[in-house]
């Protein structure tokens, strides 16, 4: 077993049932220029997840742990959006990098610094959390995969989803402090608070250092 310092306590799992969760980092969210820019937000507090995630990403890779990656899109019909979500949006519109968060398009793909390699599952999910309406589930029980390491954009939306279905779902989350991001200071510093409040009571909380100290171990 392996341990890493971690709020509320220590967080222990066993490397040969653990999986790395890389959740939306795509371009929609994170380019200047790009859709989360156009509605106003400042890219940078998500972009300042992308060097540390490399960095844990080269020490993951150099373990037999597995790599699993989502993005958040639609069909090209966009027969897979809720109109609730299309009335809001701006689902499926012509953006600077394509069509916003429609799968295929250059904006709605990981950057380039993130990319997957070899074998590493991506999830391509309709929602916020990657476990409705995708076949992550059916990912996990084959990979016999129990604890998660959560990483990815944005803390308080698909990150936080993410964390609460797995948590429902009896799966063990670390999230890692300065591998998410949210365009809004606030919502970074209490969403990471409200995961690991109440002894845990969706997870744990710690960041990429302590972790690939461990996993260099
Ligand atoms: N991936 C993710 O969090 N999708 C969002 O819609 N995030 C926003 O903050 N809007």
């Amino acid at each position: 077993m392996a341990t890493v310092d971690a709020r509320p306590g220590p967080f222990v799992f066993d490397p040969a049932t653990t999986a790395l969760l890389v959740i939306d980092m795509q371009r929609d969210f994170l380019l200047p220029g790009g859709f989360g820019e156009s509605l106003g937000n400042d890219v940078s507090r998500l972009r300042r997840t992308i060097e540390p995630l490399t960095a844990l990403l080269a020490a993951w890779r150099a373990t037999s742990m597995p790599v699993i990656h989502t993005r958040e899109g639609h069909l090209p019909d966009l027969s897979d959006c809720p109109p609730a979500k299309l009335a809001r949006g701006a689902i499926g519109q012509e953006g600077a990098f394509g069509r916003i968060l429609v799968r295929g398009e250059y904006g709605h793909d990981i950057v380039d610094e993130l990319q997957p390699v070899g074998d590493e599952v991506v999830i391509d999910k309709p929602g916020k959390g990657a476990f409705y309406a995708t076949e992550l589930t059916d990912v996990l029980e084959k990979g016999n995969v129990r604890s998660l390491v959560v990483t990815g954009v944005t803390t308080e939306v698909c990150v936080h989803t993410t964390v609460r279905e797995a948590n429902d779902r009896g799966y063990e989350c670390l999230v890692l402090a300065d591998c998410v991001g949210s365009y809004f200071p606030e919502f970074q510093r209490v969403g990471l608070e409200m995961i690991a409040a109440q002894g845990g009571i969706f997870g744990w909380v710690s960041d990429s250092p302590t972790l690939i100290e461990e996993i260099a171990r």
